[in-house]
């Protein structure tokens, strides 16, 4: 790691762009920081949070990202749904120089001096994070968790900041899940632990191609003293050896990375001690992509120092996340999982690869403009039947082998309804669909919902 931490000037012009919960959150911190002059836009006639805005900058425009005071800033912070490429931002990103502009973690990285964990990937990230926060809670040290999670990481400095005012915080640590995104607009973190848990085509509509998305996850390994990447992720690797990177690798199995789970015995090893460090056998987690991320935890919470103890503790007491590969409902012997945030085809890929059992699959939504062939591997004779839902299902249903029985229902209750009359003993519903939920439900949540409804109904 090589980063400064370059000055924010209280006597400067600073913009913030986005009224969501981020900008609010740079808003709020900007201010409680004694900056003289904020302005904030944001390019939508009725934004969220704007009377809130409007109550604590100097000024605000909405209904476009006004020119005015574009041109005449100081400072830009944007937020992370705002793409830096936006044609509006161009002229005041190139008349700025780089350490006058950035996003809430940027702002948050001049701030904060404790310890920080970083954690970036394609999928597994708000697992991992929350594992880690989990693990550092019984390792006695207190817990400031957010980011892309949630809790924007400027609100966690507040937090903190307001706590020590009532009483020394003691180990304070701030575990951060980063989006791509936020990664955009951040060079100066200097983050104790910085972890890539994977990397794998997302997002192509805001990226120019895969490659412009994965330089911008792997730029966290710059901004962190101790790097954690996949030994199967030979991207991370070869960036760690041309920037002389300190770094330890992980993975599901294999023998030659720092750290491993041994599956049979169910513990983890970190290979210079050639021995289990921990133990995860009585963790309520399913599915091999839930052992890696427990991997990946300890990895992280071992280059912290953390009591081996407290790590094992942190696995057993861990209340898996709602809609991430989660035991729904068990009805004569067929077991029915809801992993309804497999909005991706690598998530929907790691949740069937998870299981040894005959499956069924319930796939569909918005297809996000996703190449579904690199599906089609995965769909072996262990699948007893695909079926499809949502609108889109073209993108899908030609990249299904013949061999596997397949059929589109439409919706998620005639699936369910059909599965419940097939189905036998023994079997596995996944209901992985590998898409975005927008068609059908507001979110992957209330698609979640509905289907632990559903099974409930059975
Ligand atoms: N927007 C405009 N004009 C503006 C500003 C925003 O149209 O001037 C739109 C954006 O295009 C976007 C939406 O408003 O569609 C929200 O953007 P935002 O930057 O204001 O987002 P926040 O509400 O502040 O939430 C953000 C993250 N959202 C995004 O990155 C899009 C949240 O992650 C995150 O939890 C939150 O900050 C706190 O850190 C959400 C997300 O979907 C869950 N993240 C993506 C993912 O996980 O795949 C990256
Ligand atoms: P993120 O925050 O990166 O979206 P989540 O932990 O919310 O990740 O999980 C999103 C989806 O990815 C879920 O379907 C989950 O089952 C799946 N998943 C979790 N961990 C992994 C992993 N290590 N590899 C692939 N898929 C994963």
């Amino acid at each position: 790691m090589n980063v400064a931490t370059p000055e924010i000037k209280r006597e400067a012009t600073h913009l913030v762009v986005g009224f969501g919960i981020t900008g609010l959150s740079m808003v709020k911190a900007l201010r409680k920081l004694g900056v003289k002059t904020l302005w904030a836009i944001d390019s939508r006639q009725t934004p969220p949070n704007h009377a809130d805005i409007e109550a604590i900058a100097d000024c605000v425009a909405v209904g476009g990202f006004d020119e005015v005071m574009l041109d005449q800033c100081d400072y830009l912070w944007i937020s992370p749904g705002v793409p830096l490429a936006t044609e509006a931002l161009q002229n005041a990103l190139a008349r700025l120089p780089k350490e006058q502009t950035g996003g809430d973690i940027e702002i948050f990285a001049r701030l904060v001096d404790d310890p920080i964990i970083g954690i970036t990937g394609t999928n597994g990230k708000s697992t991992v994070t929350t594992m880690v926060g989990n693990i550092v809670k019984e390792a006695g040290c207190s817990l400031y968790m957010g980011g892309n999670l949630g809790e924007p990481a400027l609100n966690l400095w507040m937090q903190y900041e307001e706590d020590q005012s009532v009483a020394n915080v003691e180990k304070p640590v701030f575990v951060l899940e980063l989006s791509s995104f936020q990664l955009e607009t951040t060079y100066s973190l200097q983050a104790s632990v910085g972890i890539i848990l994977n990397i794998a085509p997302d997002h192509l509509d805001r990226y120019p191609n895969f490659k412009a998305y994965q330089d911008t996850k792997l730029t966290l390994l710059d901004q962190s003293e101790i790097s954690i990447v996949p030994s199967d992720c030979p991207a991370a690797i070869e960036y760690c050896e041309k920037a002389g990177l300190s770094y330890q690798t992980f993975s599901l199995e294999d023998p030659q990375s720092n750290y491993y789970a041994d599956i049979a015995r169910k513990v983890i090893i970190k290979r210079t001690q050639a021995m289990p460090i921990v133990g995860y056998g009585q963790s309520r987690l399913g599915g091999f992509h839930n052992i890696l991320n427990m991997v990946s935890s300890v990895a992280i919470c071992d280059a912290l120092n953390l009591a081996h103890t407290a790590i094992e503790r942190g696995l057993e007491t861990y209340e898996p996340l709602p809609h991430r590969c989660v035991l729904a409902r068990e009805k004569d012997g067929v077991r029915y999982y809801n992993d309804s945030k497999a909005t991706n085809i690598p998530s929907t890929e790691a949740a069937i690869s998870g299981f040894a059992e005959p499956k069924w699959l319930i796939l569909g939504g918005v297809t996000k403009g996703q190449d579904f062939s690199t599906l089609t591997p995965e769909l072996d004779d262990s699948i007893k039947k695909v079926y499809l839902i949502g609108t889109e299902i073209s993108a899908i249903i030609s990249h299904i082998p013949k061999e596997i029985p397949h059929e589109y229902v439409e919706t998620l209750a005639r699936a369910v309804e059909k599965i419940d009359q097939e189905a036998t003993s023994g079997d596995v519903v996944l209901f992985s669909p590998a898409c975005a939920s927008f068609d059908q439900f507001k979110g992957f949540e209330a698609r979640g919902d509905h289907f632990i409804e559903l099974v409930n109904a059975l």
